[in-house]
């Protein structure tokens, strides 16, 4: 992962000196200090969030993160602030109206501040975050002295942690502070910082920092820390809530005095490198699963910093760019979603404003979902835990307001007996906001499946997926509506956030469709109530399929629209960044080139006249879920198209975060998703080498994709063409390889491995 070149350069008149990695976001600044690009149109495109505000401090910010608390650098000489998160610090309950305004919103655990008035006369200032090593560093020199920070957010111990060191001995004088976002008043006392308090909801929360110097001397002077001629400082910070997974005890456990406690006393028995190895540890065992050469960028390219390089990347391709986007993905969601954790939210789990855009929460019409869609093709699988064990501890709350909602009735009229539905947004104590999203239940189940899919994992099926996906499925069972021809199609749905509600939107149907088709292939992988399942299969073969419109589009709405409320509808002049109908092309299954080539065809004239005007509706969640159509559409140049807009800086940070504006990490999750469709694909029941791929990488290889049936593939092209492919079958299953036209059966046993060339021998 460590791949340094030094570089001497001169940009913008400074002379300073880079240690560029294939793998690192680095800048000449830090927060606050960039210059704003003459050419952003990031003001032109317009926010649709709602309520909340996000600062410049996110967009530019460096996240770490152990999958439950974070940090965002800001990298200040004379003042560092970090922004610290804990992803349960939610306001809200189970609100019961159903009103978004009520719901609660992800908050802001505080901030950590290191005071260094005395540093001046600041020269070769650089700040970085090597994500092939999750760690971030700043490094300048002050009066002289070189001065370095390192920063990691450790899963292994709890922790994250600053280190600070000078090439001076005695050089570090100032203080620390720790300050609550909300009311409490920090304490100080020998070498430790802490803060605790409750929200208005009753949720109890605990920060604590522990500092450790060597040299010079530290004391506690009122809230703050003050330390005096060191030669170095470790800073060693842990937080927690009483949140807990427990419906019964309306979501909380035990108050986290004695855990953060324990976390950070230990952390702070251990040496600095001991701390910093079982990170790496802990960090390279997920991140070097997978690795990704897609050919190299010029010098030029290489030498500058991630802010102007990104905006070089829209006119010049910079193939090392796009591997640090793909494997930026991987490492966000290490960095924010492990097992025992929450899920990812809007913003993964950083967040520096008290009442964010959107409450920071989980949309359920296409961002949580977006969020986990790299989790098993980029070989992360066991970073969608959290995904499952929220949604389990919701379905409780979700069913006891899904059983009164007069808005859910089954179609002869009753009210909902079995399942749940979900609305558009929801929070962590079974509290939702806003219109229901009827079909969310089903889009979710079909992640259930996607985990046994990829891994071959029956306990997981039966213990976890089987069970969701059974209770979904008897949802839509009740609430299918029938049409005198005997085609089945869900009530007044809603193509998401998009025209009128109708019965049998595309959208919806598709889902079902995909929800029905995963329960079958549950039961059959179980063998379990086969006359249900068979009932099913028949259900799902009566559900109405999406038409094709009068100018070859895929419809979005069962009738194509000419409704004057909505005239851009169903005409090329409609850009909405949603693309809910081609849900069948991706992530579902239900339309593809080989299997349905005229719905195919649709979906692609469709996608095209969505187009990608900067003015227009589309976000930067929009490319990424339009990369991983075009791959499963077989159009490499165009999928390559919408990974490059990623680039512009209206679409994403300087820090390379989404921009919808505002933040939004969905797209960081989603491009490495449509980057993994690109190179390879199993939905079919095939494994697909390079079925999408770009002009633009010529030459390269992936190590570590997973394939739905537990494998494992690397792939190596030269010339545009297959060069080999290695695949690791874990579970010994049938093995169906493709190449353009080429396919065929070969035959891997359990634990084996088959190396094909190019000609697929
Ligand atoms: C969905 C999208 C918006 C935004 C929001 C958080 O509602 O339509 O573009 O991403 O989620």
């Amino acid at each position: 992962m460590k791949k340094i070149i030094s570089i001497a350069t001169i940009v913008s008149g400074i002379a300073f000196a880079t240690v560029a990695s294939d793998l690192r976001l680095w800048y000449q600044q830090p927060v606050g200090a960039m210059i704003e690009p003459a050419t952003t149109n990031a003001s032109k495109v317009p926010s649709l969030a709602s309520g909340g505000k996000s600062s410049k401090f996110i967009n530019e910010a460096l996240p770490i993160g152990n999958g439950r608390i974070g940090g965002l650098i800001g990298g200040g000489v004379d003042r560092e602030r970090i922004v610290l998160n804990e992803d349960s610090l939610w306001t809200g309950d189970e609100n019961p109206s159903g009103n978004y305004d009520t719901m609660g919103a992800y908050q802001v655990l505080g901030n950590l501040f290191i005071n260094l008035a005395g540093q001046k006369n600041i020269s070769r200032y650089r700040r970085d975050l090597d994500i092939g090593d999750a760690l971030a560093h700043v490094s300048y020199e002050a009066n002289g002295i070189q001065f370095s920070r390192e920063y990691f957010c450790s899963h292994a111990d709890g922790v994250l942690v600053v280190h600070l060191t000078a090439a001076k001995r005695g050089s570090y004088t100032g203080s620390i502070e720790l300050e609550d976002s909300h009311e409490s008043k920090t304490l100080a006392s020998n070498n430790l910082l802490a803060f605790s308090g409750a929200l208005a909801n009753g949720l109890k929360y605990e920060a604590q920092l522990t500092v450790k110097n060597d040299g010079g001397s530290l004391r506690a002077n009122g809230s703050t820390l003050e330390f005096t001629n060191c030669d170095s400082l470790t800073l060693i910070f842990s937080a927690g809530t009483d949140y807990s997974f427990s419906y019964t005890n309306h979501y909380r456990g035990k108050d986290p005095h004695e855990r953060v406690t324990k976390l950070v006393q230990s952390a702070a028995k251990k040496s600095y490198a001991k701390l910093e190895a079982s990170h790496e540890k802990d960090f390279h065992a997920l991140f070097d699963r997978v690795s990704l050469d897609l050919g190299k960028s010029s010098p030029a390219q290489i030498t500058l910093p991630t802010d102007e390089r990104k905006r070089v990347a829209t006119e010049t391709v910079d193939p090392q760019l796009e591997e640090l986007m793909f494997q930026y993905g991987r490492y966000l969601l290490i960095s924010c979603s492990r097992p025992g954790g929450l899920p990812a939210n809007l913003q993964g789990l950083w967040n520096d404003v008290n009442n964010p855009p959107w409450h920071c929460d989980y949309h359920s019409n296409i961002n949580i979902e977006m969020n986990y869609w790299l989790a098993e093709p980029a070989n992360l699988a066991e970073c969608a835990e959290p995904f499952f064990d929220l949604v389990d501890n919701q379905i409780p709350a979700w069913h006891k307001e899904t059983i009164t909602s007069p808005d859910l009735k089954t179609p002869d009229g009753k009210f909902t007996t079995r399942g749940f539905a979900i609305r558009t947004s929801h929070n962590i104590y079974g509290g939702m906001g806003w219109k229901w999203d009827k079909t969310a239940n089903a889009w979710y189940a079909m992640h259930f499946w996607e985990h046994y899919a990829f891994s071959d994992d029956t306990g997981f099926l039966k213990k976890i997926g089987y069970p969701y996906l059974k209770q979904v499925t008897e949802f839509w069972e009740d609430h299918l509506k029938e049409l005198p021809d005997g085609r089945l199609v869900v009530p007044d749905a809603w193509s998401p956030e998009h025209g009128p509600v109708e019965d049998g939107v595309s959208y919806s149907q598709e889902i079902v469709w995909s929800l029905f088709d995963h329960y079958v292939k549950a039961a059959d992988a179980l063998g379990v109530d086969k006359a249900y399942r068979d009932k099913i299969a028949g259900m799902r073969d009566r559900l109405a399929t999406p038409g094709i419109g009068s100018w070859g589009q895929l419809l979005e709405w069962m009738h194509e629209q000419h409704n004057p409320k909505y005239p851009e509808l169903d005409t090329p002049n409609d850009h909405h960044r949603h693309t809910s109908h081609l849900f069948a092309v991706y992530p579902g299954d239900q339309i593809s080139v080989q299997k349905t080539p005229k719905l195919a065809a649709a979906a692609k004239v469709t996608l095209h006249a969505r187009g990608i005007a900067p003015d227009s509706d589309v976000r930067e969640w929009s490319f990424a879920w339009r990369t991983a159509l075009y791959a499963r559409l077989a159009d490499a140049e165009e999928a390559h198209k919408m990974l490059e807009q990623l680039f512009y800086d209206r679409n994403t940070c300087p820090n390379l975060f989404g921009l919808h504006p505002p933040m939004q990490i969905d797209g960081n999750f989603g491009i490495t998703a449509g980057m993994c469709e690109m190179l390879l694909q199993s939905q079919d029941g095939e494994i697909n080498l390079l079925p999408a791929l770009p002009k633009e990488w010529p030459a390269g290889s992936v190590k570590g994709l997973r394939a739905r049936g537990d494998f494992t593939v690397d792939i190596t092209w030269k010339n545009g063409k297959l060069l080999s492919a290695t695949i690791h079958s874990l579970a010994g299953n049938p093995c169906h390889v493709r190449y353009g036209d080429s396919a065929r059966d070969v035959k891997i046993k359990k634990g084996e491995t088959l190396h094909l060339d190019g000609s697929l021998h």
